[in-house]
């Protein structure tokens, strides 16, 4: 065994720099970036409001729904509420992605402007799965993206709203609906398959770096 002489002192490499070692090469260590992390959160709830049965709750329906509807007269829209719980995140993550993922399995009657789902941001989340109602329904906000929808998964990138929450308090909850509602005499928007249909949950799919 050669007799190697005892370690240094631990050196902490500066990123971006030339470092010299004793032994007289020189390396360039590209600056550090955190690796990049992902997750799939579910929903915690999940449920569509029906304007035509405001008192009716359908959080265990297998559908969600995002249409717009005016049948003589009567509104008959319908929206779906979803809860994602952000706690089981690593503390010190910083999101930098994500997606509210949905499958949808149906459209009807789409009419560009109208019956695009949007995903609009909800500060309130005391609403319950098997509670809520199109007449308990809590308010929602800002819209964070708008989708042409189309039968597969449709995503909408609400990193913002993600963001938002992650640094307060770690629920989230989000609106579809149609752009416009109460537009015509014809059902139209699509229908998403809820956490309760066998396959193809919401998904919240999150990418994260953890901050050193
Ligand atoms: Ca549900």
């Amino acid at each position: 065994m050669p007799d190697f002489p005892p370690l240094a002192e631990k050196v902490d490499f500066p990123p971006g720099r030339l470092v010299d070692f004793p032994f007289g090469r020189r390396v360039d260590f590209p600056p550090w970036t955190p690796p990049e992390l992902s997750t799939t959160l579910y929903p915690t709830a999940d449920a569509r409001v029906d304007q035509a049965n405001p008192d009716l709750n359908f959080g265990l329906d297998e559908d969600l729904s995002v249409l717009t509807f005016l049948l003589e007269e009567q509104e008959r829209n319908q929206r779906s509420f979803l809860k994602f719980d952000l706690t089981g995140l690593p503390s010190g993550a910083v999101i930098t992605l994500a997606k509210l993922r949905c499958f949808c399995r149906a459209v009807e009657e789409l009419e560009s402007g109208v019956s695009d789902a949007e995903a609009r941001r909800v500060t309130d989340d005391s609403w319950v799965e098997d509670e809520i109602t199109w007449n308990n329904q809590p308010a929602y906000g800002s819209v964070e993206d708008t989708k042409v929808p189309a039968v597969g998964w449709v995503e909408w990138d609400i990193t913002s709203w993600i963001q938002n929450e992650w640094a307060g308090d770690k629920t989230v909850s989000i609106c579809l609906k149609c752009v416009q509602e109460s537009y015509d005499d014809l059902e139209r928007g699509s229908v998403y398959h809820s956490k309760e249909y066998d396959g193809y949950d919401p998904e919240l799919y999150i990418e994260y770096t953890i901050e050193g």
